[in-house]
């Protein structure tokens, strides 16, 4: 995968001239596949049988498995996550307001304004990354219908909290649990609170469909509704109940979702072990802060995250972002920065970031990390080096890369 050497010196970095330490880019998010020969099978199967979407076989084993994993009643599998909250979203009637972080995916907040719905951009808290229910109590109004949690990095977010908010307020929960299928929160799985959650089967999660999302409920008139709804409201041949639109998801994302979750205790091992080794080699590293994962709990391990505390590592997120970069490792800044400062929010809502200054604060704060099948022990150790000669030289690093601008 890799053709580069081992960082000796910081004037050898790719950055100041220096060959890239990968040949190859390494991504965050690069997809994990499972036994091949199972999902060809699967697929000329499908193609023999002739039925390739909208109420197949593999779908409907995929929603078994998926609730089963989950411990609901009721799956819905989708085209994608981001249909799959619009339909929630629809399903459950928010109207006027609804409370969401704005460390998020833009999908969170687009779900919402796509359907004329006010995404009201709530803080985080600062450790845990997810909403702060205090600061949820604040932003409730007469307009206010209902909260998406989010379970960002496969951890769980504060859902007691915002289950008794909704519980008290009236008000519709759901969760944005794109990040999280497989993990759990005192010790029940994510996917089972609220009034539905929405999983994300996309290619750069650690269980992919290709493209992919499921909707999970115990509710089971919810759950008869999102089914009308994801296949524009027929409930029979030439028959409507409701409007509706095209969220299915098809029978060949079914085979590589089915197939995966062959592999999904191995993946997650694979995540893990990954996770662990990040840690102990920038382990001691002063400003450098792992998002941590509750051991007492089933987690994914889907992210690598750190937190770059500049004032103590001496280089800023986006230097350092920028040092990786050019060694050919694509880290992330999920996600930066924050969609109230992406359009159309930035415009909408010009004054949200005043009540933001966690979210803010997270933001420029965080760099993550390539992990997962493509990824190796031999990468994390030479990637990991790379980090940690660049912090032990920190005042020269920053003096060369300034050196390197114009005035
Ligand atoms: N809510 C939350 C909290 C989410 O994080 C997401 C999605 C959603 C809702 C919506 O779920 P979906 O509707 O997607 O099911 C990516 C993904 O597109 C998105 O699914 C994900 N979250 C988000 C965190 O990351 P980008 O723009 O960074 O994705 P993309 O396609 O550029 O992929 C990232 C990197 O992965 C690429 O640079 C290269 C690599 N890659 C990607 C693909 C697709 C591969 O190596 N192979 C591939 O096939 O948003």
């Amino acid at each position: 995968m890799d053709g580069g050497t081992d960082r000796t010196s910081i004037v050898n970095l790719a950055i100041f001239g220096g060959t890239p330490a990968f040949k190859d880019a390494l991504h965050v998010g690069q997809p994990n596949i499972g036994n091949r020969q199972r999902f060809a099978e699967r697929v000329n199967d499908i193609l023999d049988r002739r039925w390739l979407t909208n109420g197949g076989e593999y779908v409907n084993e995929f929603e078994r498995r998926v609730a089963e994993i989950t411990g609901v009643e009721h799956c819905i599998a989708m085209c994608n996550a981001t249909i799959g909250l619009e339909i929630v979203i629809r399903a459950l009637e928010l109207t006027g307001e609804v409370i969401v972080p704005s460390f998020t995916f833009i999908a969170s907040a687009h779900a919402l304004q796509w359907q004329g719905i006010t995404p009201v951009f709530c803080d985080i808290d600062r450790k845990t990354h997810s909403l702060d229910p205090r600061r949820v109590e604040e932003k409730i109004t007469p307009k206010t219908t209902g909260i998406i949690g989010v379970n960002l990095w496969g951890r769980a977010c504060d859902i007691d909290g915002l289950s008794e908010i909704a519980h008290h307020r009236k008000l519709k929960l759901m969760f944005d649990s794109a990040h999280a299928f497989g993990s759990s929160h005192r010790g029940r799985m994510i996917g089972s609170f609220g009034d539905a959650e929405v999983s994300s089967f996309h290619a750069t999660k650690f269980l992919n469909s290709l493209e992919g999302g499921a909707v999970t409920t115990n509710d089971p008139e919810l759950a008869q509704k999102l089914r009308l709804m994801r296949n524009f409201g027929f409930s029979t041949y030439d028959r409507t109940d409701s409007i509706g639109i095209n969220g299915k998801m098809n029978e060949i994302s079914a085979a590589m979702g089915l197939t995966n979750l062959e592999s999904m205790d191995e993946l997650i091992a694979i995540n893990r072990r990954h996770y662990k080794q990040y840690q102990k080699e920038l382990a001691g590293l002063a400003g450098i802060n792992f998002v941590l994962y509750d051991e007492n709990e089933r987690s994914n391990y889907q992210y690598v995250v750190l937190e770059n505390e500049e004032t103590k590592t001496g280089i800023s997120r986006d230097q350092l972002l920028e040092i990786l970069h050019a060694e050919n490792v694509l880290a992330r800044r999920y996600f930066y920065p924050g969609c109230h400062r992406m359009e159309p929010y930035r415009t909408l809502y010009p004054d949200a970031h005043l009540s933001l200054p966690q979210t803010e604060f997270v933001a420029a704060r965080v760099l993550t990390l390539p992990t997962g099948q493509a990824i190796t022990a031999d990468i994390i150790r030479r990637l990991c080096a790379i980090i940690r000669m660049v912090l032990e030289n920190a005042t020269e690093v920053r003096k060369l890369l300034e050196e390197r601008r114009p005035a």
